[in-house]
Formats: structure tokens, C-alpha cells, sequence
């Protein structure tokens, strides 16, 4: 055996992690994991809606809370200063994590959602007039295609949506021909949260440089499973969300290139976006602060802090190849398994593992793997676009993080045989379900 994570000379299917990577050790950082349901250890691969959170990074939001908590730049007082010191270190290490050029560049959001809803609001309402195209794909999230559908219709601009193929793969030559000089701005994610595809996003973002088009890249299914560099793929924005990152809900972050986001109006006004307001003008405040009006999600930002640092105490590259692992183990194990089709076959594919049971629907298997403590999604995953372009309703979803084991592939394919079982129809009708 070549690969890193199996002990040499074990066979498939015995295969033991090896000690590069010690995932017990991992897993006794979640509490959550150690628990049981139904009677059964919880086996969670519902890891692209959301990841579970280390213990440091729980400490780090309740040592806020006991030592620090107070309202950022505004306060002389210790606590306000403190609060605010730990608020923006995280913006540095925000910077770091993706770097990004300037600390400027890291505007704190809701998550990737809001990051999106920002550059349409923004760059939409000064750059976007009508005529004018944005360029979106086949597999994207709802979030980035309606935020792009409501631009387009107030501005009378267009929307078009760069086609896939079968394997859950982007058209490339037909991206390239739809790149022209009403383009105003490509969205594309980075990976598929429907099909597990990683996109080529360097080429993408290379091509449509070569028309002056700005482009966005939605992160929220890599930046917590791939190193991202945004200056080395010099995209001109890229968004992630903290909670699919191991941190708190309600918090993430926009990347957007200082002259982009210099150009661009507030997204929306208040507090703490403002250097100076009266009746008949308002003076708006130095990025980043132009973008985060209100009160921020202090805890929430400082949870995120402790979480980037966790992942990185892990190691991005080995948490990628890990995941790699756990994927390939699966994808071959479901394919060895009759009546299971996966959907999003593409060569380069992040720890997704979309699939339909033949003649079962994925609401029905996801209930049943339910009570054997197995945790899926059954669902359009927020992606009805794809579901439609692969002719089905729904699908199951197995997403991987770091923490899961071969254990658990091997119990899911146990799940998808039981679910399978409670479904087979009886040999002599082919209809009813009675053995
Ligand atoms: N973009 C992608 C690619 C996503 O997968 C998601 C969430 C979002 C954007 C939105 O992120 P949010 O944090 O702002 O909600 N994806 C999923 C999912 O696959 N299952 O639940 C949420």
C-alpha cells in the first residue's frame, strides 16, 4: 500500500489510518461526536451544511463572554479595548489564513450568503447597467444565483449560467465564449456543495482577467478543505462562511481586492461605517469598516479566530489529503454496491458523495440511516438547478470533514444495505415491499 493513510500491507477494507494522522486524537477535540443516537455512536456526514466545533474553539467564545465581552471601537474603557483587540486580531489572522494583501481586505459578514448578497448590492448598484452580463454556473448554490437573478432584474442585465457536463464538470470552452465586453462580473464556487466538484478556478479566473472582468469565488465548501491562496489565484473576491469552518454560525467573511472594494459603495449604512454624519452629508468610513455597519458578531468572530487556528494546528494539505482518502474509500465502496448511483462523477472532487438509491427516495433513506445514528442530507441541497440538469428530485448527501473515519464509511454502507433491505420488494409481485 502507497497511500500515507493506510498502515502498509493491510488490505482494503482493514485498512487503519496511519499515524500521520491520528484522527482518534481529533475526534476527542468535538465533544459532540462522542455522543449517541438512536442507541447508535453518531456517525455525522452532514459536513458541507455545517462542521462541528472543537472544544477551543467553545473556550474561546465563552472566555469572551466571562473576561472581555464589550461593544468594539467605541469603548475607552478596558473591556472595549480588549474586546476590540481580539475582534481585529482575527481579521490578521483572517488575512493569513487566505492571504490576502491587506487586513483591509477582510470584511467580517453574516456568511458566504451575506458575502454575496454584499458584491451584488454593491458592485451591482455602481457597475452593473442594462445590457450588461454576469456569468454564474450550472452547480451553484441558491445563494449564488438569486442574489445575481435579483440584480440582473433590476438592472435589466443578464444572467448566464456556464453549462456542466455529465460528470458534474464546467463546459470550459463555452464559459470562454460567453466572456465578452458587457461581462461585468463571473461567480463561480470554488467547489460544488451539490456534487463535490473543485473547480478549476485559477483558469477561470485567468480567462476572464483577460476581458477585464472581476470575478468571485463562493468558498464556503473549500476554504474549511483546501488551502486557499487568494493572492496566488488572484481572484478579485472570495467568500466563506465560519460555521462550515469548524467556528460559530452568523459569522464570515468577504475577501474583496482593496481597489474593488474602494470603488464600491456601503452595503448598508449605520454605526461604526461612518467617520462623520450630519443632516446634509455623511463622510463614510476606511475599509474595511465601510462594509460593517452595526454592532459585528464579536463572539462569533473570535470563535472563528480559534477555529482558523485549530485547522491550521491540523494542517490544511493534510486535511485534504485525508479527506481525499476517506473519499476515494467511499466513492469505490458505493460503487461496489448494486442499486446506487453517484451524481457528481467529476475528477477533481472535494469529500462530497451525492447518490440516489434506485426505486427509494433520499428522504426515506435519510430517515432510516437516521435511526442507525447515520447523519445525511436528503435534499435539493439548496441546488435545484443541478437536481434538475440530473433528472432527480433530490439526493442523498455524505460530506466529509477530518474527524470521520473508515469506521464510518464502513457504516454507512452498512445504512445504505439495511435501507435497501427495508425497501426490497418481494420476489414474486416486484411491487409490495413484504419479504
Ligand atoms: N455556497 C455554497 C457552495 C454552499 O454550499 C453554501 C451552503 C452556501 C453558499 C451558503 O452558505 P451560508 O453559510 O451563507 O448558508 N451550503 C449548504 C449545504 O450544502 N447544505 O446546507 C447548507
Amino acid at each position: 500500500m502507497s497511500h500515507p493513510f493506510l498502515v502498509a500491507g493491510t488490505a482494503r477494507g482493514r485498512a487503519k489510518p496511519a499515524a500521520t494522522f491520528d484522527v482518534h486524537r481529533i475526534r476527542a477535540d468535538f465533544p459532540i461526536l462522542q455522543q449517541r443516537v438512536h442507541g447508535k455512536p453518531l456517525v455525522y456526514l452532514d459536513n458541507a451544511a455545517t462542521t462541528q466545533k472543537p472544544q477551543v474553539m467553545l473556550d474561546a467564545i465563552r472566555n469572551y463572554f466571562v473576561h472581555d465581552n464589550a461593544n468594539v471601537h467605541r469603548g475607552v474603557h478596558l473591556l472595549s479595548q480588549r474586546a476590540t483587540q481580539h475582534y481585529e486580531a482575527v481579521r490578521v489572522k483572517v488575512q493569513r489564513f487566505l492571504n490576502a494583501a491587506s487586513e483591509k481586505e477582510i470584511i467580517f459578514v453574516r456568511g458566504t450568503t451575506e458575502a454575496i448578497n454584499l458584491v451584488a448590492s454593491s458592485y451591482g448598484r455602481r457597475f452593473v447597467g442594462a445590457g450588461d452580463e454576469i456569468v454564474i454556473s450550472a452547480m451553484e448554490h441558491h445563494s449564488n444565483i438569486v442574489p445575481w437573478q435579483m440584480l440582473c432584474e433590476e438592472k435589466e442585465a443578464r444572467l448566464r449560467v456556464v453549462p456542466i457536463n455529465d460528470d458534474g464538470e464546467l463546459l470550459l470552452d463555452e464559459y470562454a465564449r460567453m466572456l465578452n465586453p458587457r461581462t461585468r462580473l463571473v461567480s463561480i464556487t470554488h467547489v460544488a456543495n451539490a456534487l463535490g466538484t473543485v473547480n478549476p478556478i485559477k483558469q477561470i479566473i485567468d480567462l476572464a482577467h483577460r476581458h477585464g472582468v472581476p470575478v468571485l469565488i463562493d468558498g464556503a465548501q473549500a476554504a474549511p478543505h483546501l488551502p486557499v491562496d487568494v493572492q496566488a489565484l488572484d481572484c478579485d473576491f472570495y467568500a466563506f462562511s465560519g460555521h462550515k469552518l469548524f467556528g460559530p454560525t452568523g459569522i464570515g467573511v468577504l475577501y474583496g481586492k482593496e481597489r474593488l472594494l474602494e470603488a464600491m459603495p456601503p452595503y448598508q449604512g449605520g454605526g461604526d461605517m461612518i467617520r462623520s454624519v450630519t443632516f446634509e452629508k455623511t463622510i463614510f468610513n476606511d475599509l474595511p469598516y465601510k462594509f460593517e455597519a452595526g454592532t459585528p458578531h464579536i463572539a462569533g468572530t473570535i470563535g472563528l479566530g480559534a477555529s482558523i487556528d485549530y485547522v491550521q494546528s491540523v494542517g490544511l494539505e493534510a486535511i485534504a489529503a485525508y479527506e481525499q482518502f476517506l473519499l476515494r474509500e467511499a466513492t469505490e465502496a458505493l460503487r461496489g454496491l448494486p442499486g446506487v448511483r453517484i451524481i457528481g462523477t467529476a475528477r477533481e472532487k472535494a469529500g462530497v458523495l451525492s447518490f440516489v438509491l434506485d426505486g427509494i427516495h433520499p428522504h426515506d433513506a435519510g430517515t432510516i440511516l437516521d435511526m442507525e445514528g447515520i447523519a445525511v442530507r436528503a435534499g435539493h441541497h439548496c441546488a435545484q438547478p443541478v437536481m434538475d440538469r440530473f433528472g432527480v428530485p433530490a439526493t442523498i448527501r455524505a460530506s466529509f470533514a477530518f474527524y470521520n473515519t473508515l469506521e464510518e464509511v464502513d457504516a454507512l454502507v452498512r445504512g445504505i444495505r439495511k435501507v435497501q433491505e427495508v425497501f426490497a420488494t418481494c420476489p414474486s409481485c416486484g411491487i409490495c415491499t413484504s419479504k
